[in-house]
């Protein structure tokens, strides 16, 4: 018998990423029910070949129901991920709004696997920020080669992490500026288009945003707490696909070829480093993409045991709904949840 998985938030950019990776990856669901708010409910969704129509979440019965992904953002998931899970329903939460809990298991499966396990407290997974998920696929085999001390990251992130509305405003503002029409800016803080933003969510206290913050605290949750991580997030005109300029020092010494040829057999990463003109990868062609792609490997001589390098990886699948059907796949082939009995 196969699970039954609600997609809550299945009109979103992730949501319907969601479904479809369910559906490429042939995730063993004998059916698949795409949930959002009252607005959107008869809205159709793709599933593989199938269309489904969207349903309430508000009114939804979760009985049968064994996974829920969500990403329906932090307010929705604090509301129901808890009240979902209380029906014996495992959630994975794509919000920052249970990250950081110790009784929450944060999960990057090429990462922690093996901590998915604890979701049994709460039946609640939380998937990590875009930006670190990338990050941490391409640290951990070079963390367990060389043990990393300090990360220096400048991010490079696409308007898809700010949903539908960030990308509709790069596109009207380029249209506009092209027609001599009026720039507007509603989503992000100042013009996106032919610009770029070195400010991703909330300011905190100390001068750094709060997607600072999430790169630094989740990395420590997910790969080790000992790793000391710096980094500035800049917004700029890409529609899909991340991209980090990252520092390292390492405990040991560890070279280029080294790196290269660790990160070519590690999970999740693909090395493309020519060191010659388009040698590298860009945004553009990592776009519905699954992997954490590597490029520009070299050395640093101005720190001890450093290496610089370039990662990029699509923010909507690895940073998002492949990273959440990767848990779930997770829970089903170590037999951590079972199917429900379903009613005839
Ligand atoms: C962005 N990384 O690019 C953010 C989106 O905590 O899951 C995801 C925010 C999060 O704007």
């Amino acid at each position: 018998m196969g699970f039954k998985v609600a997609v809550v938030g299945a009109t979103g950019n992730v949501g319907r990423e969601m479904l479809d990776i369910l559906a490429e990856r042939a995730f063993p669901a004998d059916e698949v029910v795409p949930l959002a708010s009252r607005r959107s409910i008869g809205q159709e969704v793709s599933y593989g070949d199938k269309t489904l129509k969207v349903k309430d979440l508000a009114t939804y019965d979760f009985s049968d129901v064994d996974i829920c992904l969500m990403s329906a953002g932090g307010d929705v998931a604090r509301e129901w991920a808890p009240k979902i899970g209380a029906q014996g329903v495992v959630v994975i939460d794509n919000s920052s709004a249970f990250r950081y809990d110790a009784d929450v298991p944060l999960i990057v499966p090429e990462v922690n696997a093996d901590a998915v396990a604890g979701f049994t407290k709460r039946n609640i997974i939380a998937n990590p920020n875009c930006s670190t998920a990338q990050l941490v696929v391409a640290l951990k085999p070079l963390h367990d080669a060389a043990g990393i001390k300090r990360v220096v990251v400048s991010t490079y992130q696409s308007v898809s992490g700010a949903g539908k509305e960030g990308m509709d405003e790069l596109f009207d503002q380029t249209r506009a500026i092209f027609s001599a029409g009026e720039v507007k800016s509603n989503k992000f803080t100042k013009r996106i288009a032919f610009n770029l933003i070195p400010h991703i969510d909330v300011f905190m206290e100390d001068g750094f945003t709060k997607e600072e913050w999430k790169m630094t605290a989740e990395t420590k949750k997910i790969l080790d707490p000992k790793i000391k991580l710096t980094a500035t997030c800049v917004r700029v005109p890409v529609f899909i696909g991340h991209s980090e300029a990252v520092n390292i020092e390492f405990e040991k010494p560890i070279t280029a070829d080294e790196a290269r040829d660790i990160l070519r057999s590690a999970p999740g990463c693909l090395v493309v480093d020519k060191r010659e003109p388009g040698g590298y990868m860009t945004p553009h062609e990592a776009a519905g993409e699954d992997a954490t792609y590597i490029s520009r490997i070299r050395e640093d001589g101005t720190v001890e045991n450093g290496l610089a390098m370039w990662i990029v990886s699509d923010n909507l699948r690895k940073g998002a709904a492949l990273n959440a059907v990767q848990i779930a796949e997770c829970l089903a082939n170590r037999k951590l949840i079972t199917a429900k009995k379903k009613a005839a």
